[in-house]
């Protein structure tokens, strides 16, 4: 059987023993059908069926999240752990509350982060969970009696050594010390690594806030590196203004970027003499609004309700909201309007068209797991402190950050090359993230 139809065999498997979950099967199809050349180079990961044995969680835990709102009312939400791949190290990925979440987002979630941590060359393994638990529009004691419930069953599934969660959509600095201080109480053990992105406070990394967003712009300034250019001077769009979305606009503007848009679901800011940060910070990260009250501080600066960020002419593209949101209409206005690079800082922005639009176009493209591999890459700097119980400075750690994210970039160049598509960085990282578990799968045997 030729590498071809061995993938487009396992594909139609995966469809069939997973019904319903569409992200899934997206994420999979993305990743294994780059792998044909790599199992005609090493037959030995075809006869021990390494991609069939990737496709199939570890362990996958579902389960009931009881709580009691501020009404009295009591609530039930659902939650999930999918353990993905432990080759490498401890189960590592964040935990997402969000309405739309359901076990194929989940899942795609946690196959990504298979590769995406694999790529950093840090000790972990990859897993991802979370719940269809809304945090909008809930008060911080709902929030709390929320990861309380949530925490008080998964708690007998992490460990430091099993698996340590981190943030992700809808989980932040205040959601983890809530799951942490509940973690604690369930286990007597103060374990400060069985989780990431807490509070330096108390045993969280310096930059580990920043990192994804800073990490995404250190992958496209290599891109754009490696094509003799650079950010300074150019115009910026970044989706979304959650944490990524911020950090990614900070470093933009550090190296002089022109930062002009950014969004939330509820629409677009269009603010062409550039976006005030400190009031994005403010609205979203200290009172928690919307993104169309910035409008009302600056009166050069427009919201378009239910607007669509990628009509708005950029050189530099960013989405770091959520999957699917860059469609290949979208891909085919920002590739009109001149766009010079895309770098992924949310999962699986870009769906499958829009990614061959990129492609086509010879734009540079940096797919998310190589391109927000900084977020969880800090994650495992974290764990390096605690293990330790030692603390590094911003600039060290920084430091780290930018070293980790300039070796992914090259990696991935290299690979694309080695496999006779330059400057395919999808290519790229899917060959370098799956030969490095596909090698310590074969190491342990049949596991
Ligand atoms: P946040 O919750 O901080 O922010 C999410 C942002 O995306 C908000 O602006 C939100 O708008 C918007 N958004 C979320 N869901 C949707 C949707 N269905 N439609 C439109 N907009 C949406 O999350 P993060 O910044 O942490 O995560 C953003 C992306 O980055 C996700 O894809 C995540 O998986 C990825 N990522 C995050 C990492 C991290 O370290 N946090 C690491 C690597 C990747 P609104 O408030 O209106 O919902
Ligand atoms: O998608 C991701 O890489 C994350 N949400 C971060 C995971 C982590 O463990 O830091």
């Amino acid at each position: 059987m030729t590498g071809e139809s061995r993938i487009e065999r396992i594909y139609e498997q995966v469809v069939r023993r997973n019904p319903g979950e569409v992200e899934f099967h997206q994420a999979v199809k993305e990743v294994i059908e780059t792998l044909g050349p790599v199992l005609v180079k090493h037959p030995e990961y075809a006869d021990q069926k390494i991609i069939e044995r990737i496709c199939e969680p570890e362990r996958q835990i579902i389960f009931r999240v009881p709580w009691v709102d501020d009404r009295g009312e009591v609530q039930i939400d659902r939650g999930f752990r999918v353990q993905f791949n432990s080759v490498l190290g401890p189960y590592k990925g964040g935990l997402r509350f969000h309405p739309s979440v359901y076990l194929g987002i989940i899942k795609f979630l946690g196959f990504e982060q298979i590769f995406k941590n694999a790529l950093t060359g840090m000790p972990i393994g990859g897993a991802k969970g979370g719940s269809d638990f809304d945090p909008k529009n809930r008060s911080d004691a709902e929030v709390m009696r929320f990861c309380q419930s949530f925490m008080t069953e998964l708690h007998r599934h992490l460990g430091e050594y099993t698996d340590v969660p981190a943030g992700d959509i809808g989980v932040g600095a205040r959601e983890i010390g809530y799951l942490f201080g509940q973690y604690k109480r369930m286990t007597n053990r103060y374990e400060s690594a069985v989780l990431t992105g807490k509070s330096p406070h108390w045993g969280g990394s310096l930059v580990r806030r920043e990192a994804t967003g800073y990490g995404t712009v250190y992958f496209v300034d290599e891109m754009l590196k490696a094509r003799g250019q650079s950010i300074e001077g150019h115009s910026c769009v970044v989706s979304g203004s959650g944490n990524v979305a911020i950090y990614a606009m900070e470093k933009l503007q550090r190296l002089r970027g022109s930062v002009i848009a950014c969004s939330d679901s509820g629409g677009v800011i269009y603010h062409k003499s550039g976006i005030d940060l400190d009031l994005v910070k403010r609205l979203k990260e200290v009172e928690r609004r919307r993104i169309a009250e910035y409008a009302q501080h600056h009166r050069d600066a427009k919201y378009i309700p239910g607007g669509s960020i990628w009509d708005i002419p950029c050189e530099i593209a960013l989405p770091c909201a959520t999957q699917n949101e860059l469609d290949e209409a979208a891909a085919r206005r920002l590739v009109a309007n001149g766009c010079l690079a895309v770098a992924e800082g949310a999962n699986m922005p870009t769906t499958p068209a829009g990614v061959r639009v990129f492609q086509e176009a010879g734009i540079a493209y940096g797919p998310g797991k190589a391109a927000n591999a900084g977020g969880v890459a800090t994650s495992a700097l974290e764990m390096q402190q605690n293990a330790s119980r030692d603390t590094w400075s911003f600039e060290h750690t920084e430091e780290r950050l930018q070293e980790i994210m300039s070796g992914i970039h090259r990696n991935c160049h290299e690979a694309a090359e080695e496999f006779g598509s330059p400057g395919n960085y999808v290519l790229g990282a899917n060959i370098v993230g799956f030969r490095r578990v596909a090698e310590a799968m074969l190491a342990f045997g049949v596991i």
